[in-house]
């Protein structure tokens, strides 16, 4: 009976994969885009038809205990518990144990020789993303911040660490999440097989503003991916107009190069995100709101009102024409 009642109750597990939001879109662990979250997908679907097979026979072999015969006999009693006690549960388990396993290597590393490195930290809430120099530059890393661009096809390995407390690196459709900490570094391996934006998370709660740490991650053509970081790595310069022109201006006025970089411009503090191209990118404050002039004003005005606890400071004090002059600088850092 006990046993009955543990099966009916892994009973809505079913149901729950059907209805979950993972099924399909840009972060779907069950919609896979590169080869580590394909193999997960595939352990996935084992362990749940295997789970569907072994719940449909004990609900099967127990209506047929009550209905038919009233109470086992003990001579195959020992046996039953034996073999469906032991026996199988410790095949299935060192079945499952032999893939994970053999899986582990190629999830976690070490990455095979001529793979795409990139570093990313995790900080108090976003994510600052860097590669090594297109022209192998060692002292200068192109920076950015909650966006990935990688080349489809090609491994890359990501070496992970934290400035502060413990996150975890998630991209559903692509890998298996890993845990990155202050003062050590952790590795994940992917290699991209389709085309397309997708979504990461961080998923390992961190703090206030822990559901707004969310990245972007573009798989592109090979040669798309190489005139991305090209781009990446020249300073800003370009100013549209006026507007931009005052804007850069407060920027300096502000103090906001004690806490930002912006290659080109005197900034050159890591505290917050790299800034030269923040024009390029797809959202601004991890994924909290979308990449345009008014958003940027928002989070000027108010971060912590739109993001619980962020670290930058409201520059609500100033006038609307600054606000909108330094969105507008910022905008046009493409
Ligand atoms: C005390 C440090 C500090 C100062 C000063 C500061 N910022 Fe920030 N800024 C941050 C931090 C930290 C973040 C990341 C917030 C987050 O996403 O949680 C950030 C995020 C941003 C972003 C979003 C970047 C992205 O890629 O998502 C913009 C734009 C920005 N700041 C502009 C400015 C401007 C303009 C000023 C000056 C008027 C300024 N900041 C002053 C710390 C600071
Ligand atoms: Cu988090």
């Amino acid at each position: 009976m006990l046993n009955l009642i543990t099966y009916f109750y892994s009973a809505p597990f079913v149901p729950g994969i059907l209805l979950a939001d993972v099924w399909h879109g840009k972060h779907s662990a069950l919609e896979p885009a590169g080869t580590a979250a394909s193999e997960i997908a595939t352990l996935f679907w084992a362990m749940a038809v295997g789970a569907a097979v072994i719940w449909l026979s004990m609900i099967v072999l127990g209506v047929y205990c009550f209905r038919t015969h009233q109470g086992m006999h003990p001579p195959r009693l020992p046996w039953f518990i034996i073999g469906g006690g032991m026996a199988v549960p410790s095949v299935v388990l060192a079945v499952l144990l032999g893939f994970g396993l053999s899986a582990m290597p190629r999830l976690v590393g070490p990455a095979p020789e001529g793979s795409l490195r990139v570093h990313v930290t995790g900080e108090q809430w976003w994510w600052r993303v860097s590669y090594e120099h297109p022209q192998g530059l060692d002292t200068q890393r192109v920076e950015l911040a909650n966006e990935i661009h990688l080349p489809v096809d090609r491994a890359v390995e990501f070496v992970l660490d934290s400035a502060d407390v413990i996150h975890s690196f998630w991209i559903p459709s692509l890998a298996g999440k890993v845990d990155t900490f202050p003062g050590r570094e952790t590795r994940l391996v992917v290699t991209p097989t389709s085309e397309g934006v997708y979504q990461g998370i961080c998923a390992e709660f961190c703090g206030g503003a822990h559901a707004w740490m969310e990245f972007t991650v573009v798989v592109e053509s090979p040669e798309a991916f190489d005139a991305w970081l090209a781009e990446q790595a020249t300073p800003s310069n370009t100013l549209h107009d006026e507007g931009a022109t005052r804007g850069r201006t407060l920027f300096r006025q502000q103090g906001c190069g004690a806490c930002h970089s912006i290659r080109g411009n005197v900034a050159r503090s890591r505290v917050g995100p790299d800034l030269t191209h923040v024009g390029s990118r797809h959202s601004i404050a991890a994924g909290r709101l979308p990449n345009d002039r008014l958003s940027l004003v928002r989070w000027l005005r108010d971060p912590k009102g739109l993001k619980p606890e962020a670290l930058m400071p409201s520059f609500a004090m100033l006038s609307d024409e600054d606000l909108e002059s330094l969105a507008a600088y910022l905008h046009g850092l493409k």
